[in-house]
């Protein structure tokens, strides 16, 4: 990008922020701050209106009917995966798999793929800065397969430490799990590096991409990850509703996770027959709206850019870093080189315990995460329990950054 590039504003933050409902809302009568993106992002009114559309027009079963209002609701269903298989550049939208969250997402592979394909010996590498929903599941499979659970550690920079690597990722391991962006450091993994690692030794490549595919562009082909999984409702969609994306042939070839209706192409007495990609794996009445309003999402945010979006929310991120690290009484973790890393700020205080932080910030109208960010051991890591947390979205401001830091000042004259 070159420096006029760099000059021209990439899109109106204020106009962006019209589209919010929620943005106007006063917090303890305060104008609100939310900084809490990683935890769920605000909706428009464009998702908010597609979920009521949807229930006021077109309300149906879908797949079932005959009648207008169930074919109706089919394409539009279908319609939203077309839109996020495009959002990811999926080469075909049957490897697009809704299901409730990430957490489902990576718990579904587990389940299946790597049921079938670990066994006692190999091992399963990860990364010391998960999610406990990319953690856990491994630990289950590892102890029910005698499997080995293999972590790549990170420095106190919360950067991953690789020079090892070929040997955390030889040719007894069968999958390779990590998250493309930390939910607590903030650190842009780099999983082209990774994902070539693993395939040179026949291992399969899952990325947990719940905080990338929100903000970055993202390209499962050119990325060539055997599994990716995001949730909706981190990209202004709504809760309750996730991708996984796979490999067609990996997809095809793998059992379903749950079984019920629409799963099947045919049921006997005796036995079944599992229905094609990608309709296996979504047994039951899907989340048919809310798979709706993601694809509303999808073209809310493709509207805006993706290259966009990153670029503002590196700009805002590198802002933060420079005014809170002027605070001596912080202490940030993750990477210092903003480049390195995305929109999500953790930090200590030296004397005001995070809850306290965050209560103290709520007063004042300001929304951030306090606790472990479900990454108990990445935190614990750092020698504490607990840090806060600030997250960066689209409608964020550099002025809502000085208000966080002059929010940070006020606390401490309150407790001091
Ligand atoms: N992190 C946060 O505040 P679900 O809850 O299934 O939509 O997403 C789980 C998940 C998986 N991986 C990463 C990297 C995540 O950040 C999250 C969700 C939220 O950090 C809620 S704990």
């Amino acid at each position: 990008m070159n420096d006029i590039e760099n000059l021209i504003p990439t899109f109106d933050v204020e106009d962006v922020r019209a589209d919010f409902p929620i943005l106007n809302r006063k917090i303890n009568g305060m104008d609100l701050v939310y900084l809490d993106n990683a935890a769920t992002t605000q909706k428009p009114r464009h998702v908010i209106d597609a979920l009521t559309r949807y229930y006021e027009e077109t309300n149906a079963n879908v797949h079932r009917g005959v009648h207008t209002l169930s074919v109706e609701a089919t394409d539009a269903y279908e319609l939203a995966r077309e839109k996020v298989a495009g959002f990811i550049n999926a080469p075909r939208p049957e490897t697009v798999i809704w299901t409730r969250n990430t957490s489902e997402s990576l718990n579904l592979v587990a389940a299946t793929w790597a049921e079938e394909h670990v066994a006692k010996g190999d091992n399963i590498v990860i990364t010391a800065m998960e999610h406990h929903s990319n953690i856990v599941p491994w630990q289950q499979l590892a102890t029910k397969k005698q499997a080995e659970l293999r972590y790549i550690v990170a420095g106190k920079d919360g950067v991953l430490e690789l020079s090892n690597i070929s040997n955390i990722i030889d040719s007894n391991t069968k999958i390779v799990s990590m998250t493309h962006v930390s939910n607590v450091l903030g650190t842009v993994n780099p999983v082209d590096e990774l994902t070539r690692r693993a395939h040179q030794v026949g291992a399969v490549m899952l990325i947990d991409a719940a905080q990338s595919v929100p903000h970055m562009p993202v390209d499962v082909q050119a990325m060539d990850v055997d599994f990716l999984c995001f949730s909706a409702h981190k990209m202004l969609g709504p809760t309750g509703i996730g991708v996984l994306y796979g490999k067609y042939d990996l997809l095809n070839d793998m059992s379903p996770f749950m079984f019920g209706g629409d799963m099947i192409l045919e049921v006997t007495y005796e036995d079944a027959k599992w229905n094609d990609l990608p309709y296996k794996f979504e047994a039951g009445t899907p989340n048919i709206a809310d798979a709706i309003a993601t694809g509303a999402a999808v073209d809310y945010l493709n509207n805006l850019g993706m290259e966009n979006i990153w670029r503002h929310e590196q700009e805002l991120t590198a802002y933060a870093l420079a005014q809170m690290s002027a605070l001596p009484s912080l202490t940030i973790i993750g990477p210092k080189d903003p480049t390195l890393r995305g929109g999500v700020i953790s930090f200590m205080h030296d004397s005001i315990h995070p809850h306290d932080l965050g209560t103290g910030l709520d007063q004042l109208g300001i929304a951030i995460r306090t606790g472990h960010h479900c990454a108990m051991p990445l935190v614990r890591s750092y020698d504490v329990v607990a840090a806060a947390r600030a997250s960066f979205y689209i409608y964020n401001s550099k002025h809502e950054i000085d208000e966080l830091v002059n929010g940070i000042s006020e606390t401490e004259g309150y407790f001091a």
